[in-house]
């Protein structure tokens, strides 16, 4: 393989991301926004999530930042406040811009249990108060590219000279790689980001050729300094995980639940906006997702 990568980025830190209570009965593995690990600029949260009717995410805000929902096994449908609706299934992306305000539910849409993956990404001062948007792209539409036993999904981002179609606000690399036994990567990433790793199944070796391989549910956060980062698979199954990296904002952050802004005094002004639906919570008075009343919450 050429050596596309100069400088590799090593494993800092490795998190264990075990289930805790989400939501109304539903189950989250988060490794970033947990205690230990609050913040990883730009991201505020990574959920690993889990859940089974009637457990959901019914009504709730959002501002400040963005959600990124990546089905990972069976569908949920979200619903807001303006009137978006729509099913996730497996493999699909929804790429939220929650900006100055979205109220929405988010509940399973079949039987069994539902995974997927929720990145909360954080937005820049001067893009806070923007108008909400979505970017979603069904399973079959997201870009997938494969080479010597490797296979990556494009979420965001560039990989092995493909680009995907989704606009970061907050420049944001998003790679779903599928590792055949024997196979092993070299992944750019801008020097200046902030990257990780979470591992989906199977085991696989980051950094340092000669280091322990790493199972499913960790988060791994790789090295501030480097140009992309190594991986192998030496196991004889299949290797899935995520490489998320974004361009750090470096700037100050209030978070109080899901508003994300920069200051005690917009914080406080968010909470008034969404007592009195002002500024952007507008058509929250007098909405309720149909999901809510079928769910009976
Ligand atoms: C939220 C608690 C929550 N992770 N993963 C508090 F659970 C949520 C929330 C989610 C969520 C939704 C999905 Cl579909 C997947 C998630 C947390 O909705 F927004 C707050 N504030
Ligand atoms: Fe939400």
């Amino acid at each position: 393989m050429s050596n596309v990568v100069k400088e590799p980025r090593t494993v800092v830190r490795k998190f264990l991301a075990r289930p805790q209570h989400e939501g109304v009965g539903a189950t989250v593995r988060r490794s970033i926004g947990r205690f230990e690990l609050k913040y990883f600029d730009p991201f505020l949260v990574l959920d690993e999530f889990s859940v089974s009717a009637p457990a959901g995410f019914p009504d709730h805000p959002h501002r400040g930042f963005e959600t990124v929902t990546y089905m990972l096994q069976g569908a949920v449908t979200h619903e807001d406040f303006e009137g978006h609706k729509g099913t996730i299934e497996a493999g699909d992306l929804q790429w939220m811009t929650a900006g100055r305000g979205i109220v929405h539910s988010e509940m399973p849409a079949a039987q069994g249990t539902q995974k997927g993956l929720q990145l909360w990404i954080n937005l820049s001062s001067k893009y806070k108060m923007i108008e909400p948007r979505y970017q979603e792209i069904t399973s079959k539409d997201i870009t997938e590219a494969a080479k010597d036993g490797i296979k990556v999904r494009i979420i965001a981002g560039e990989a092995l000279g493909i680009k995907s179609p989704i606009y970061t606000r907050t420049p944001t690399m998003y790679l779903d790689f599928t590792l055949n036994p024997g196979a092993q990567i070299q992944q750019p990433i801008p020097v200046s980001w902030n990257a990780f790793v979470y591992i989906l199944e199977g085991e696989g070796i980051f950094g340092n050729s000669r280091s322990l391989p790493i199972t499913a549910h960790n988060l791994l956060l790789l090295g501030g300094s480097g140009d992309g980062l190594e991986a192998w698979n030496k196991s004889s199954k299949s290797l899935r995980f995520i490489l998320i990296g974004g361009e750090p904002l470096g700037e100050p952050v209030v978070q109080f639940g899901p508003f994300v802004m920069n200051s005690q005094a917009e914080i406080d002004q968010t909470i008034e906006d969404y007592e009195n639906c002002t500024n952007g919570f507008e058509k929250a008075r007098h909405w309720k997702s149909e999901s809510t009343t079928v769910f009976g919450y």
